[in-house]
């Protein structure tokens, strides 16, 4: 089957070798060389996106724009086929193949807060570029992706319908779930009341959605099918999520996931450097919050797909996705036990007297 997506793309399949690429838990995504030339080709996970047209609408109303008011800017939208279409569909797939950046990686693991500052400012930089484009111009790929008042709302569904088995199995999580519910009120405040505005947002930015140079410095942003209209903590929280605990979220050892205040400071200075001025008060203020959000959506998304007897994230493991969720579940009170230390990075930064070495950014 990739070899008739070659040929839609003009290359003879002859010629260019195919081979798995990346570990992300939704997308199929294979690296296709030949001689000097890489690509990247993606069969998009259908069960996930309903209507993968959405996201090439997407990509190509993003890529006009920054093309006519960024034209440096590296953005790896996906290229036309030889007869002009973005997205092939061959027996109900759809596949679709995007430049691969030379000289450039992606790192699965932080080692260094200046990788986290590196990130926070592509994803800083990708919504500042476009902050002047109508949201209401994009499509939404996956509606609700992040609207936690629906996980929340799922959650419970899911807890009427699952096996007493599972319950027994998951009733500690099941307690922290619902001893942690305020965070919802919060998002359900903000959205009712208009609060924060919808900006162009990533929705998935984690480490290894960002390309490095040799030099270790950001390159550009990757992974672009949850970009849509939202809210920038969706972006800043899930950069939380993934680059402050040492340990991912598939971690078993509890002991390990601890979150690391220098990788809060770097994401600040990084994100900050960007948006820093467009970011309304309101949002700043929401800085921290935008961690709680993104861990606890994460947390209850795992509990709810395990309740559910493992509909939508792939598992290795019966309990897997259990163990994913009190991962984060421990993720969720580390942060929240360092929260008095990073409202403390936030005001040296926002402090210009401060003197230099008092400053965070000695800790990048
Ligand atoms: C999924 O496929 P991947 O790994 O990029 C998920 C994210 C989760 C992540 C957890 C469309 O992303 O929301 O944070 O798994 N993407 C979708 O690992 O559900
Ligand atoms: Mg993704």
């Amino acid at each position: 089957m990739l070899q008739n997506i070659l040929i839609a793309y003009g290359l003879d399949p002859q010629y260019y070798q195919t081979r798995p690429f990346g570990s992300g838990l939704i997308n199929h995504t294979w690296k296709v060389t030949g001689g000097d030339q890489q690509f990247i080709l993606q069969r998009i996970n259908k069960k996930v996106f309903k209507s993968p047209l959405d996201i090439a609408e997407n990509l190509h109303t993003i890529s006009v724009y920054l093309s006519e008011n960024s034209p440096a800017y590296v953005f790896a939208a996906p290229l036309p086929a030889v007869d002009g279409r973005l997205l092939i569909e061959s027996e109900g797939e759809y596949f679709r193949l995007s430049p691969f950046i030379s000289n450039s990686h992606t790192v699965d693991f932080l080692t260094q807060s200046s990788q986290a500052y590196e990130a926070a400012r592509q994803f800083g930089k990708f919504t500042f570029l476009l902050r002047g484009m109508d949201t209401a111009r994009l499509k939404y790929p996956l509606a609700d992706f992040h609207n936690l008042t629906l996980r929340i709302s799922q959650f419970e569904n899911a807890l009427v319908k699952a096996d007493k088995e599972k319950i027994r199995q998951g009733a500690t999580e099941i307690k922290m779930a619902e001893y942690d519910s305020a965070i919802g009120n919060v998002y359900d405040d903000l959205v009712n009341g208009k609060r924060i505005p919808l900006r162009v947002i990533h929705h998935d930015t984690k480490i290894n959605n960002v390309l490095f140079d040799e030099e270790g410095k950001g390159l550009a942003v990757i992974d672009l099918d949850t970009v849509m209209p939202g809210y920038f903590i969706s972006d800043v929280g899930d950069m939380m999520r993934t680059y402050l605990s040492e340990a991912n979220e598939e971690e078993t050892d509890l002991n390990k996931i601890k979150v690391r205040e220098n990788f809060f400071a770097a994401i600040y200075a990084g994100y900050m450097e960007q948006m820093g001025s467009v970011l309304t008060n309101d949002e700043k203020n929401l800085f921290i919050y935008a961690g709680k959000f993104m861990i606890y959506m994460q947390a209850i998304r795992f509990l709810t797909d395990f309740l559910n007897g493992d509909v939508y994230y792939p598992v290795k493991y019966p309990l897997h996705n259990l163990e994913r969720a009190k991962n984060q579940f421990r993720l969720l009170e580390s942060y929240v036990a360092a929260e008095p230390k990073f409202a403390n990075i936030i005001s040296q930064f926002q402090n210009p007297a401060a003197p230099q070495h008092a400053r965070p950014v000695n800790l990048l």
